[in-house]
């Protein structure tokens, strides 16, 4: 009796004890659209990032010190350089493509601009620790609680006001103590200005034996409530506040790609002064009203998870676990980046958004444009953020400059042309060696994004913009395409399929691969299109017509295979396995290969793309997500989204890794989830094509489709139970699928189709 007694107290104690450990523990943030954690950012893959599509950090949320690593999206290495080698003319008959590369022959790294700090007295214990990113508020914040008093720190980037924001505060008077500072690993000069405000001047980088060009400022403002505030060498201290606002610009004197004559000290004194005058609250309203805008345009509901917990511990689950709400997450987190990397105004998203902290970064964070930086622009149409194309649209327009010099220099033909990669100076040459370099294909692929933009807004103003892009890059290939002497097919040479090596000679290099005829049969019949539909250039559209009609078909191989070259080498390249599955480009992002239009073509592409495995890097992944929507396997695309999701190809803050960090998982994954749920081409809007089994019921608000709609679907038990199509434009005919039953349907402006 004594010992029951004695084992019940203690199961008391216990129990006491467990409630009161979880209760120094943070639960998860009221609403579901956010990331979070319990333990501050021990490596960069775990910070949170946030931006307002050109100035950006990652925020470490430390407890005795805050790190900001920050970002400028034209803080690249370089200034205005021209890379066409003249020699290259020479050796293009020869083919001899290492004498065709540019000079210098590899491109300017996207650099780091410094770390903002913050430091904080010793907080002796802590309980509650939570951080967290909020997507639909676009803000970071860190709490905690220590000594019995609990401390917030909210954080974001603002769109409208261009600045970072941050506010410390406590749920006690006086209780806000920290000391600010900026370091950087640029050539810069740390000083303080007047009482509070740290301004942080510097010059860029020279790389491959291009000289900096541009000179940079970053300028904080530390705002206390109350307290003291001083200045401690290059540091502003201030003690016993109640709360404490601390405003960041900064700016470079880019202005574009051939002018660096900006003023940075005219651009962050006017943005620190304007933001300083308008309280934190008011800044923080205007931030989150901008950010809503976009982000709000699409909800969605994969179903519920019935489990919840920090972010890190549900990637390292969600194989074993069912966690549509982490699909969700992953989904509407894509949107984010694409939100918080790429506006009207910025620099385009680049290997790594607008976040990276090293010098020397891996492949320079650029423009890898044989895929990564299109894939980072497939979710902005389908997923509602179509006006988020805008900085591609510009690099594009200024590549057709530099691209008509590399076109004229290195092939003496007219047009332009762009190679593997670009960077901030809109350089178009051949770079890294012929292997990954000799490839003419990524300007005409580019103009493909500007296409869809066509095709999803209807946009006639817009086409006519872009336009020339089109037209230049067409006139580049009938230029140069040459007869291959079997068939008298005309093909590109010498050219690649990226980066694959076929089964000769340990080398990339070949005439004809399928990816490019492919692009040239979307270019040319884009531009073809667009010419009749602006009523331009006639004789340039029957020359596209013939030359079209003479492209190399498609080829399915002895191993029922998509073939990747105009030979049947599939089965003998050294690497079946390849990350790249460039020659499936016409089945995704194209629609050149369809399962109900091309049938045998489909076959085919389905068996390459099992060729090629479910193993890849994470870019490599979100394509095949694509590609097996595409292909209306639901349960395989679910598969390849499951291993996207992953630790191994997400990090813990939601990173995709390429391993290492490359942003294109990520916003291919999201493209993918929509492929899922949504797809639209070959005229046709079609309702549910791939949905899995494991997302049996849900509803999604606001997806795109091409021909100018907005769609609304819900599903019960893996059915759809409703769908509204809004007709946006005038053009609004289509054809409206749900499994084997389709509708052709006319939608009035501003109406609603309800299946
Ligand atoms: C292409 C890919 C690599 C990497 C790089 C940035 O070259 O083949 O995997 O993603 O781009």
């Amino acid at each position: 009796m004594k010992r029951l007694t004695l084992i019940a107290v203690l199961a008391v104690v216990l129990a006491a004890n467990r409630t009161s450990s979880t209760d120094l523990r943070a639960g998860a943030p009221d609403e579901p659209l956010s990331l979070w954690y319990r333990q501050p950012a021990a490596q960069w893959v775990e910070a949170l990032p946030i931006g307002n599509g050109r100035l950006a950090a990652m925020v470490f949320g430390g407890v005795a010190r805050e790190r900001l690593q920050l970002n400028e999206d034209t803080l690249w290495a370089g200034g205005p350089y021209e890379p066409a080698n003249p020699a290259a003319l020479e050796a293009l008959p020869a083919l001899v493509a290492d004498q065709m590369m540019g000079k210098p022959v590899r491109q300017m790294p996207f650099q780091p601009l410094g770390d903002l700090l913050l430091t904080f007295p010793d907080a002796g214990a802590v309980e509650r620790y939570r951080r967290d990113l909020n997507l639909d508020t676009a803000i970071a914040r860190v709490t905690y609680a220590s000594a019995g008093v609990t401390y917030t720190r909210e954080i974001f980037s603002s769109p409208i006001d261009q600045v970072i924001a941050i506010r410390l505060s406590a749920d006690r008077p006086r209780h806000v103590t920290v000391s600010v500072g900026m370091t950087t690993p640029q050539h810069a000069h740390v000083a303080i200005e007047g009482a509070d405000t740290i301004v942080m001047r510097g010059a860029n980088a020279e790389a491959q034996g291009i000289k900096g060009a541009l000179t940079f400022q970053a300028r904080a403002r530390v705002i206390a409530e109350r307290g003291s505030t001083i200045v401690h060498g290059a540091d502003v201290a201030v003690r016993d506040a109640d709360a404490v606002t601390v405003l960041l610009a900064a700016a470079t004197s880019y202005r574009s790609y051939k002018d660096v004559s900006g003023d940075p000290e005219a651009t962050t004194k006017r943005q620190v002064a304007a933001a300083s005058r308008k309280s934190f609250t008011t800044l923080r309203a205007a931030h989150v009203a901008e950010h809503r805008r976009l982000f709000r345009r699409v909800t969605i509901d994969l179903g519920a998870s019935g489990t919840s917990g920090p972010t890190d511990e549900r990637i390292r689950m969600f194989a074993t676990r069912h966690d549509p709400q982490l699909a969700a997450l992953y989904f509407q987190f894509g949107r984010y980046l694409l939100i918080s990397s790429s506006r009207p105004g910025s620099q385009p998203a680049t290997l790594q958004g607008d976040w990276n902290d090293q010098m020397k970064p891996p492949w320079e964070s650029k423009y890898t444009i044989n895929i990564n930086t299109e894939m980072n622009y497939w979710p902005a149409e389908s997923a509602n953020l179509s006006e988020l194309v805008e900085p591609l649209t510009s690099l594009v327009m200024d590549l057709t400059e530099s691209g008509a010099r590399t076109a004229k220099v290195q092939y003496g033909a007219r047009g332009w042309v762009a190679h593997h990669n670009t960077d901030l100076w809109r350089a178009s040459a051949p770079v890294d060696g012929p292997a990954s370099g000799m490839w003419p294909m990524g300007g005409a692929w580019l103009c493909q994004t500007l296409w869809e933009h066509y095709q999803y807004t209807q946009d006639k103003d817009y086409l006519a913009r872009v336009y020339p892009a089109l037209k230049g890059a067409s006139e580049f290939f009938l230029d140069t395409l040459v007869e291959e002497p079997t068939h008298k097919w005309l093909v590109t040479s010498p050219s690649l399929s990226p980066e694959n090596r076929h089964p000769f000679g340990n080398t990339t290099l070949v005439a004809g691969p399928a990816m490019d005829t492919e692009i040239l049969r979307d270019l040319f019949a884009n531009t073809i299109r667009a010419g009749e539909i602006l009523d331009k250039d006639p004789e340039l559209r029957d020359r596209l017509t013939v030359t079209h009609a003479r492209l190399a078909p498609d080829h399915v191989g002895k191993a029922g295979q998509l073939q990747e070259w105009l030979d049947d080498w599939d089965l003998q390249a050294p690497d079946l396995h390849h990350r790249h599955v460039s020659h499936l480009y016409a089945l995704y992002p194209s629609d050149q290969i369809t399962v109900r239009g091309t049938p045998a073509l489909a076959a085919a592409a389905r068996k390459s793309l099992e060729m090629r495995g479910d193993e890849a890097t994470g870019w490599g992944l979100g394509w095949r997500l694509n590609l097996w929507a595409r292909l209306l396997d639901a349960e395989h695309a679910y598969t390849i989204l499951a291993r996207l999701l992953s630790p191994d190809r997400t990090y813990p803050n939601m990173f995709g890794a390429h391993p290492p960090f490359q942003i294109d998982g990520n916003f291919g994954g999201t493209a993918g989830i929509v492929e899922m749920l949504l797809q639209s081409h070959g005229g046709e809007i079609a309702l549910l094509p791939a949905v899995p089994k494991a997302w049996p019921t849900g509803a999604v608000t606001g997806l795109r489709a091409r021909g100018g709609f907005e769609v609304d679907l819900a599903w019960n038990d893996g059915r759809l139970t409703s769908a509204a199509v809004r007709a946006l434009t005038t053009n609004s005919r289509t054809r409206v699928r749900y499994d084997t039953v389709s509708r052709d349907v006319t939608i009035a402006k501003g109406h609603t189709y309800r299946w």
